[in-house]
């Protein structure tokens, strides 16, 4: 999986070389493209921003500076660009697993009040938040993007954890335990150490029931 990410803060993404991405990029199952928007302004002093037309608090991103960063880009013909904003459809582990499909995702990072709306109506396929509150930066989403798109690329994962992931199949997860056996007075529950595994499976698929019900209800209507 290809990820260009269109960014003014290219190194908020050096987190992504950390744990399972990190050694997903290592092992070439993704790759991410970090494109400094700021290398595309023209302007002597590298402005990337303007007032907003109208008036109005805040600045507003060049729509030449943003397009001209998008044009740099190789192999655009087949790729799907995604616009990090709060007014975006809200990110679910479906639209997830639907990303994961595609081969090459360009992500678009805005900062200040946004991009000017000609370059986003010119180039952007799919405007997505991560929910509904005001971040600075689409930076931190679009992370949050790569990582769990990321998860679903052949390989990242081993095959049993993403299968057995029971979040899209709208339940919640059963409770963990690994040792000691006791800790602080609390025991283990006696059914995990018992070996039966079939007893387990079953012990397993009431407790996520029980927690589901409990914590969010509303995944099983
Ligand atoms: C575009 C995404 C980008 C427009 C981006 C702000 C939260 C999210 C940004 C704005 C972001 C999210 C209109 C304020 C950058 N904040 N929830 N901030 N406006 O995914």
């Amino acid at each position: 999986m290809q990820f260009d990410v269109l960014t003014l803060f290219p190194e908020m993404f050096s987190s992504l070389n950390e744990s399972i991405i990190g050694r997903a990029k290592k092992n070439e199952q993704i790759n991410i493209k970090l494109i400094n928007i700021r290398d595309f302004s023209e302007d002597k002093h590298n402005k990337v921003d303007d007032t907003p037309y109208g008036g109005g608090a805040g600045m507003v991103m060049k729509p030449d500076v943003v397009y001209r960063a998008y044009k740099s880009l190789e192999n655009k013909e087949n790729a799907k660009v995604i616009y990090m904003s709060p007014q975006g459809k809200t990110l679910n582990q479906k639209k997830v697993v639907e990303l994961s499909k595609e081969g090459h995702l360009i992500i678009l990072c805005g900062h200040y009040e946004g991009i000017d709306q000609r370059v986003l109506d010119k180039i952007v396929d799919e405007e997505i938040s991560i929910g509904d509150y005001v971040l600075t930066g689409g930076e931190l989403p679009a992370m949050v993007l790569i990582d769990s798109v990321s998860r679903y690329v052949e390989g990242v994962l081993n095959k049993n954890s993403v299968e057995e992931e029971s979040f899209s199949k709208g339940m919640l997860e059963y409770p963990q335990y690994t040792r000691p056996e006791e800790f602080e007075g609390i025991k283990v529950p006696d059914i995990l150490l018992s070996g039966n595994h079939g007893e387990i499976e079953k012990w397993r698929k009431e407790k996520q029931i029980e927690i589901t019900k409990k914590k969010r209800p509303d995944l099983l209507k």
